[in-house]
């Protein structure tokens, strides 16, 4: 009495096909690699494992990813590791490094009809030939990247739908055109190119080049931030955010996804939009932790997290598929946020709305302006053969500023088409999904196992025949790559062993080290003993290392700091602060030398460490101030052939 309730904000929204569809839809994606993302998951056991891939790919299950993008291994960093290339010296091939196969071949068990895009962010030296520079040998490239097609077919029965050129550098219009020509030649004609993924900068050159113009079937740009350019309207082609998101997967990156998803259409005509990362499954100390749509960074567990962004992922994926249509709608709600509609051309249609506020949706990039939203009545008419729709399943997501007060992807009462018309009360931060699909589901599916630490005490003697994969578990290489190895003729009990395989630097995407390093553990680790049986191949000046509480890794690995104690071929040895060697605590002679096994042990308790060889003390009480804690290591002096085996690590 006296006071009049606020008048909620109504507005009314056509959805009509009777002047046609809008764009294409080419479905919703994300990225494994760029670089080393799903590291940890391959390690997984059964059937925790099985049940994280569900969530990422069962179709009508969870995030039910319509197109999986993974890096084509090319020996160098690319963010949060490196991943191996099929070809890591000119008259090399083996298509079974890594894991992105086997992730391939998972997500198609999973879902056929998924697409598969491979993109290159750092290439073997070779394609080079001397230069850091892939394009120079343009028919040398494109053979590189094509044997890595043929290969996925060959191999794995893997057909790839899209190719790209070089993330996020510079590309090629020479290449570009090679590579159609090469791909065309060997009737790989439905293979499309995406180019540049980087900015829109090539549909510049597109639109004067019709060369250029015709070998590029889709521009797809990065962290577009929702928005296109007029130069790449003008090309007509597919325009797709390529890369997006790469935020941590809490409440906030969920809204970052939701608004995107959409918004990436609405704002930006584009119809495709692909996560980085598919999986949290690297160290959490890595760079961009925790930026994929889900977590599982511990095979040593099994424990793995569904985050919220596998749920908002639902609403857009379970619900359209590649080859639907958006309908030609402005898409902004007037109290702010957006909504897209699809359709299949067969009378489905798929409404999904978003009304994520500002701060509950910021993406890692680019800066996001202000806006505002506030509740809202939409009303809805359908019209053309959307009028006969009578009712519509409903999805409905809230989030809340914490994981646990959110509602996520919760089926709610039909609502009830009346003359082609309903109204909805939209609340702020919510999303929905309004379908004449009846195939939405959540599962309540078991709880995995709680976290744990990674153990104290773990020892790999990589005595294996037929490893599934060429990486030892848990080790991360973040410069050069370390492969299980056979010595076929060894007397001893060093036939199997893991060992450093990049001789020359990589054509690099990020700063590589001047050594070579892989690290294991865990990063609170302060007091450790890191055992390791040692073989230097390379003559003269070559060496390794072990190390622990090592800092650093992923793109910022030049600048590792931590405790390394290096054998080298001319007999000495040294303590350093840095992997960079700059900071030396220690040095003398070892007597270690090439082509002969010998044990390192690395031992540091509190503000000291000592060194011992063959088990006896090499070194000792050299004081450590900092790092206070961090990961173990291995690694190599160059980039170098070495070989490791035996390693054990006692650690608290
Ligand atoms: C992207 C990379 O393509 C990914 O591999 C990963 O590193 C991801 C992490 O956010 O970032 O690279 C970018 C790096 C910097 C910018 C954009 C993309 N930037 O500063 O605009
Ligand atoms: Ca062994």
């Amino acid at each position: 009495p006296g006071v009049s309730a606020a008048a909620l904000l109504t507005a009314t929204y056509v959805l009509d096909d009777a002047s046609g569809p809008g764009r294409q839809f080419d479905g919703i994606g994300a990225v494994s690699g760029g670089g080393a993302t799903s590291r940890l998951l391959v390690n997984y056991q059964e059937p925790y494992r099985s049940q994280i891939l569900d969530y990422l790919f069962k179709p009508s299950f969870g995030a039910s990813l319509h197109m999986l993008k993974v890096e084509i291994g090319g020996d160098g960093q690319s963010t949060d590791g490196t991943e191996p290339s099929h070809m890591h010296y000119e008259n090399d091939e083996n298509y079974f490094r890594g894991y992105e196969w086997w992730l391939m071949k998972e997500a198609k068990k999973r879902n056929p009809k998924i697409k598969l895009i491979g993109l290159p962010w750092t290439f073997p030296a070779w394609i080079g030939k001397g230069e850091n520079w892939p394009y120079d040998y343009p028919d040398v490239t494109a053979y590189y990247i094509v044997s890595w097609i043929l290969g996925a077919k060959q191999y794995h029965d893997l057909d790839i739908d899209y190719i790209g050129i070089w993330n996020e550098r510079a590309f090629s219009s020479k290449y570009i055109k090679v590579l159609r020509q090469s791909l065309d030649r060997l009737g790989l004609r439905n293979i499309g190119i995406i180019a540049a993924d980087g900015d829109w900068n090539i549909s510049k050159e597109m639109i004067v080049d019709p060369y250029l113009n015709d070998a590029v079937e889709v521009v797809g740009a990065h962290y577009p931030g929702t928005k296109t350019v007029p130069n790449a309207l003008l090309t007509k082609k597919k325009l797709w955010s390529s890369e997006d998101y790469s935020t941590f997967n809490d409440e906030v990156g969920a809204g970052c996804w939701a608004r995107i998803l959409n918004q990436n259409y609405v704002n930006g005509n584009m119809t495709s939009t692909i996560a980085w990362n598919l999986v949290a499954s690297y160290y959490e100390e890595l760079p961009f932790g925790r930026c994929g749509l889900m977590t599982a960074q511990e095979p040593w567990s099994g424990h793995y997290k569904v985050e919220a962004p596998i749920w908002i992922t639902a609403h857009t994926t379970q619900f359209t598929q590649p080859g639907w249509s958006y309908l030609q709608v402005d898409g902004h709600l007037e109290g702010g946020g957006s909504f897209v509609a699809l359709t299949d051309g067969l009378g489905n249609l798929t409404i999904i709305i978003e009304t994520m506020t500002h701060n509950h949706s910021q993406c890692i990039r680019p800066p996001l302006p202000h806006f505002s939203v506030t509740p809202q009545r939409a009303t809805f008419y359908l019209k053309g053969s959307f009028y006969m729709v009578e009712t519509l399943q409903v999805w409905h997501s809230r989030l809340g500023f914490e994981s646990g007060n959110s509602t996520l992807f919760q089926q709610l009462h039909p609502v009830k088409v009346w003359k082609g018309s309903f109204s909805l009360d939209l609340s702020v931060d919510e999303v929905y999904t309004l379908t004449t699909l009846k195939t939405g589901q959540k599962c309540g599916c078991p709880e995995p196992p709680p976290p744990q630490p990674f153990p104290s005490n773990y020892k790999d003697d990589f005595n294996i025949r037929n490893p599934p994969f060429s990486e030892a578990p848990n080790f991360a290489d973040q410069t050069g790559v370390f492969e299980y190895f056979i010595n076929a003729s060894d007397p001893g009990d060093h036939v199997f062993t893991l060992r450093q395989v990049v001789v020359q630097r990589p054509i690099t995407w990020a700063s590589d080290a001047d050594q070579t390093i892989s690290v294991i553990g865990n990063f609170q680790w302060v007091n450790m003993t890191v055992t390791c049986d040692i073989y230097i191949e390379k003559r003269r000046d070559g060496g390794v290392f072990v190390a622990g509480r090592v800092d650093n890794g992923g793109i910022y690995v030049r600048r590792t700091k931590g405790v390394f104690f290096w054998v080298f071929a001319d007999g000495t040895y040294r303590v350093t602060g840095d992997l960079a060697g700059e900071e030396i605590l220690m040095k003398g002679l070892s007597g270690v030398r090439d082509n002969a096994w010998h044990t390192l042990t690395l031992n540091i308790q509190g503000t000291s460490a000592s060194g011992l060889l063959n088990g006896y003390p090499l070194w000792e009480n050299v004081t450590i101030s900092k790092p206070s804690n961090g990961w173990a290591a291995i690694g190599t002096r160059s980039f170098e052939f070495a070989q490791f085996d035996n390693f054990h690590i006692e650690a608290s």
